[in-house]
């Protein structure tokens, strides 16, 4: 009888240690699955942007409801040399105080240890600042340009083989990011025709699109991406949602220009200021702000997107801030140059 209360009780007290552990291992295990969502959450890749994405109809940016669209933002100086300006509170900053809706990430391919210049390092080091740059705007609500920076190397095909595996891999990684847009080359020179940057742009539309079937793509066209009159006569078949690129500097680029923009709207190319200023072509010199306004009315009545040059403090007049300026945020009035001002009035 001792011996089996003994054992009634044993077996109780064991019973009730194994339920205990039980209990314990469940918390344990419900523990360790939350750290684990926690720490998935964090390395989870940036979400799938809020923003609508875009389209191209005619020769207009619109949105899924076709609804015209004028993207309007800045442009960072080469991401290599100027890194510390793409970050949060500035993105978030230019979105909430300064009323833009876009920002364009400039990647060089060969100067300032371009892309394709630089060392592996490098390149992971860029592909960082990319991948940063894309989400930073993400959150802050702003549709995000991925700019194939060629210049000193005029001819796109140069590098076309590193623009195919890197377009691809952009491709691949922001396909569901419906704010991301793709500029394949920033600006075609040195007498690189446009029936070579087609063929380029071919390519290298191909390798987007069969990953990304919808994403807009900015084609550069000749002489720096102003004639675009040229390529408004044989733009690339088979594709939606191209746009190519006419840039200008209000300092150096007057009336001749608009004209032929004026000519490849009228032969139905759309148009995308994907970089602009109102300094001379140099990135430097005197401002046209007269000029510049010109620019601005032209822009306005066929509703064509603009990003300015350049988010950075450089001594330069086509910098935005101030080189005695070394915030990287939370920017005054004070702290913008006179081009940096100007700017900041188009976006109101
Ligand atoms: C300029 C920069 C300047 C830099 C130079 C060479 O403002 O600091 O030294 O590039 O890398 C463009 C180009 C853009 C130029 C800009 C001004 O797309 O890279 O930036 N510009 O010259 N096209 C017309 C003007």
């Amino acid at each position: 009888m001792n011996g089996n209360r003994f054992h009634l009780y044993n077996s109780n007290k064991i019973s009730k240690n194994l339920r205990r552990c039980r209990r314990i291992s469940r918390m344990c295990v419900i523990g360790i699955m939350a750290i684990l969502l926690v720490l998935a959450w964090d390395a989870a890749p940036v979400q799938a942007a809020k923003l609508p994405a875009l389209k191209v109809k005619g020769t207009q940016l619109v949105n899924a409801r076709g609804k015209k669209v004028q993207l309007k933002g800045v442009s960072t100086h080469g991401m290599s040399w100027y890194p510390e300006y793409v970050n949060q509170k500035a993105f978030t900053q230019m979105k909430k105080k300064w009323g833009i809706n876009a920002v364009r990430l400039a990647v060089y391919t060969s100067e300032y240890n371009g892309y394709c210049t630089g060392d592996a390092s490098n390149r992971k080091a860029l592909e960082k600042r990319i991948d940063q740059g894309v989400q930073y705007a993400t959150k802050a609500g702003l549709y995000v340009i991925i700019d194939w920076h060629i210049l000193s190397d005029g001819n796109p095909r140069t590098y076309e083989k590193q623009a195919a595996a890197f377009f691809r891999k952009m491709a691949s990684k922001y396909k569901n990011h419906t704010n991301v847009l793709y500029e394949i080359c920033n600006e075609p020179n040195g007498g690189t025709s446009w029936e070579t940057i087609r063929t380029y742009a071919k390519k290298i539309v191909k390798t987007i699109r069969a990953k990304d079937k919808k994403a807009v793509i900015i084609i550069g066209t000749p002489t720096w991406s102003q004639d675009v009159d040229i390529a408004a006569d044989s733009p690339l078949k088979g594709y939606k949602n191209l746009m190519y690129s006419l840039h200008f500097y209000a300092g150096t680029h007057g009336e001749y220009l608009r004209e032929k923009a004026q000519t490849a709207l009228d032969k139905g190319l759309p148009l995308f200021v994907s970089e602009f200023g109102i300094s001379e072509a140099s990135g430097n010199g005197g401002l046209g702000k007269e000029e510049g306004g010109k620019w601005m009315k032209f822009l306005k009545k066929n509703k064509i997107s603009y990003m300015g040059w350049s988010l950075c403090n450089k001594e330069e007049s086509s910098a935005l801030i101030k080189p005695s300026c070394k915030k990287t945020s939370g920017w005054s009035s004070r702290d913008l140059t006179p081009w940096g001002k100007w700017l900041l009035k188009q976006f109101k």
